[in-house]
């Protein structure tokens, strides 16, 4: 390129983009945090802002005049610093970026971060607007030459599509990197990891947009519509389990991926020898004091884990596209469980998650949900030995969490989203390895009955602390799957480990099964129940076994438990599962001997049709209380909406000693039980080796 070039306009242009694809990188390095994996994660990274701030710069190539055209350049070179680094400084605060809303609305936020301004500016920041300082001197000095000449409309127009391919070729990396990126948006860490600030900011300000305009057109007219719809779908309870958990603190423990064939399921090794996967939660699930079920569905769509924690929290399901968590999760009202323990009941609400807190957005739907506390990965000791891409193994998870937990006050709510058994399984630290592989051929299902049994032994682990602080006999505890672990691209080639010589659709339905075991130390009535249900029926089962009449709450699913209830499963896909057959984008499948119906049976075909309306009809009155955000007309619930901005995940510990201090003799959290000493120590953890050693003596 001649001197001549560099010193037209297109050479200012490229100055800006140079100035500012640098200073992006330096915030990369610098001051986010944002993990990465590989050699084309880092590549991603390296190139994700050029296309955009040549997108955006490229604007000012179409002004004729020259001043305008510099002044129009130097300002939108100006905006893309300003909001670079807005996002650092409210990243040192949030670890998370800055959404539209935020930006516009929420002046709590942005007064917040003024006054705090100057003890989160570091000496390293002024390098954000150094080059804006002297890059406008020289332009007012006239020291940058300025070239009176316009650019011709043609080239300015070829900059613009030069970037906008760029930017096509960015998405596509980025999509193979990441499949779903954008219809799943995981976290506002990866669509800035992969696509920059720039391009994040306008993705969040279109979704954004789109949100509103649903919302602005609902009204309390709609509510009341869906109330009355509801009310024609009378709900019965079990009133023989009503209340028998009344008090007890609650314990989710999250089974990542969980299928219920790993229950009672063995693996066998080289020498034929059977190893059973999950032996602790199997003697959970037919223990007396267990109501187990096995005709149990996970229904998430795309938000795979969060779904599943709509689901099991609101009795409501996650949407059609993308993750409710993402999507509305920061934005609208809920009537969750952990709101309505803490203000109908008073339990104290907490979540641990050895991930960080911004994945799927939970920092924010936390609190919109009403928890009061949340521990996620920035509160425990995690490193390259004892985590993967998804945060902390389980065994270090649940044991760290114990510092914790003994602080909260008694009854709490609290959940365990454990994480180890995740996709790619295959991943569990060097001293974990030993249980056996199967072998299809497909290193993913290869090695998903390892990570299995591993998180088994952490489940075991913790249950021993829960026996020796004495916690188990006060409380109630829920294991369940949140979704499938083999895709169902992948399922089939689970079939000979299963005796299977077939693989159909149907069996493909039936692997959507997961664990639910809803254990009550101190019961005796616990059996294996057979009832078809979903995760939209665990929060009225759970709130008629605490005792509390959920008739004034708009929850979708029914009492598990219920002996007149009405058995069908919706899939977020539309399909569904009822007592006798299973319904799979028109055809009918036979649930007793997995027999195609359509023909065979016309009339069964027939009935499954109308059906098919009821499973519609559940999944778009969910649907419209979630898009038009109908819960905030909703007052018969009788809850307060959750007053978010009082609650802070910061210091989650110092807030639960200061309750502690306040409460003294009063305070009923097991640290405080166990005469103020920590209970840490009667945490017993050991590694496969060790356990593996000991059996062998
Ligand atoms: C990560 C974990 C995984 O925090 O919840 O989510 P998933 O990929 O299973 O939806
Ligand atoms: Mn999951």
């Amino acid at each position: 390129m001649t001197k001549h070039k560099l010193n037209s306009r297109f050479g200012f242009f490229l100055l800006l983009t140079i100035l500012l694809w640098a200073k992006n990188l330096f915030a990369y390095s610098v001051d986010f945090d944002l993990r990465l994996d590989n050699a084309l994660q880092v590549f991603i990274l390296l190139i994700n802002p050029i296309a955009t701030t040549m997108l955006f710069l490229s604007i000012f190539l179409f002004i004729n005049r020259t001043c305008p055209a510099y002044i129009t350049g130097y300002l939108i070179y100006l905006l893309l610093s300003i909001l670079l680094f807005a996002n650092v400084i409210y990243y040192q605060e949030f670890t998370d970026f800055l959404t539209i809303d935020t930006i516009l609305g929420a002046g709590k936020v942005a007064n917040g971060l003024g006054e705090s301004a100057i003890r989160l500016f570091k000496p390293h920041h002024m390098l954000y607007f150094l080059d804006c300082v002297v890059v406008l001197v020289l332009l007012l000095l006239k020291k940058l030459p300025s070239d009176t000449r316009p650019v011709r409309a043609r080239f300015a127009f070829s900059v613009m599509v030069a970037s906008l391919l760029f930017l096509s070729g960015n998405i596509i990396l980025a999509e193979t990197s990441r499949p779903g990126l954008l219809t799943r948006t995981f976290s506002r860490d990866y669509l800035v990891k992969y696509l920059g600030i720039n391009a994040y900011t306008v993705y969040d300000g279109v979704k954004t947009y789109e949100v509103s305009q649903i919302r602005a057109q609902a009204s309390p007219n709609d509510m009341e519509k869906l109330v009355e719809k509801l009310r024609q779908q009378p709900k019965e309870t079990n009133a023989e389990t009503f209340g028998i958990a009344k008090d007890k603190n609650i314990i989710y423990v999250h089974l990542e991926s969980a299928h219920q064939f790993l229950i009672d399921y063995k693996v066998k090794d080289k020498n034929d020898e059977e190893h059973e996967v999950m032996p602790f939660v199997n003697s959970l699930y037919h223990n007396n004091s267990s109501f187990s079920f096995d005709n149990f569905y996970h229904q998430v769509g795309a938000g795979k884990t969060s779904d599943a924690e709509t689901l099991l929290e609101n009795s409501l399901f996650g949407l059609n596209q993308g993750a409710l968590f993402s999507q509305l999760g920061g934005k609208n009202t809920f009537n969750a469980a952990p709101a309505l323990l803490d203000q109908k009941l008073g339990y104290t609400t907490a979540a641990f998650h050895g991930n960080a807190g911004n994945f799927w957005n939970r920092n924010e739907t936390y609190k919109k949900f009403g928890y009061q506390h949340f521990f996620d990965s920035s509160y425990y000791k995690i490193n390259d030995g004892n985590s993967f891409q998804y945060g902390l193994h389980d065994k270090p998870f649940f044991q760290q969490s114990v510092k914790y937990m003994e602080h909260l006050q008694q009854p709490f709510y609290a959940k365990f989203l454990a994480v180890s058994n995740h996709y790619p399984f295959s991943e569990l630290p060097d001293t974990e390895l030993g249980f056996p592989n199967v072998d299809t051929g497909d290193s993913t299902i290869d090695g998903y009955f390892a990570t299995a049994n591993y998180t088994d032994t952490a489940i075991k682990e913790f249950f021993d602390y829960l026996k020796a602080s004495g916690l188990y006999e006060n409380s109630m505890i829920v294991l369940y799957g949140d979704h499938y672990g083999i895709s169902d691209s992948r399922i089939k080639k689970t079939k000979e480990l299963f005796g299977k010589e077939d693989w159909t659709t149907f069996d493909t339905m039936q692997a959507q099964k997961v664990p639910l075991i809803i254990h009550i130390p101190g019961q005796d009535k616990g059996t294996v129940n057979h009832t078809y249900g979903g995760q939209v029926d665990l929060l009225p089962t759970l709130l008629n076994m605490i005792g509390y009449d959920s008739e004034n709450l708009m929850l979708l699913g029914n009492d598990l438990l219920s002996s007149n209830r009405e058995q069908l499963v919706a899939f977020r896909n539309g399909n569904f599962v009822s007592k006798d057959y299973s319904y799979h984008k028109g055809d009918v499948y036979d649930n007793q001997t997995g027999e195609l119906l359509n023909f065979s049976q016309p009339e069964v075909f027939e009935e499954a049709k109308e059906v098919k309306k009821k499973v519609d009809e559940q999944l778009a009155i969910s649907d419209q209380i979630n898009n038009g955000d109908l819960l905030r007309f909703y007052h018969h619930s009788g809850l307060n909406p959750v007053k978010t901005e009082q609650i802070s995940y910061k210091n989650s510990l110092d807030t639960l000693l200061n309750i502690e201090k306040k409460l003294g003799d009063h305070s009923t959290s097991v640290f405080s039980t166990n005469g103020g000493r920590s209970t840490e120590e009667l945490y017993k953890t050991k590694s496969y080796e060790e356990y593996a050693e000991e059996a062998s003596k």
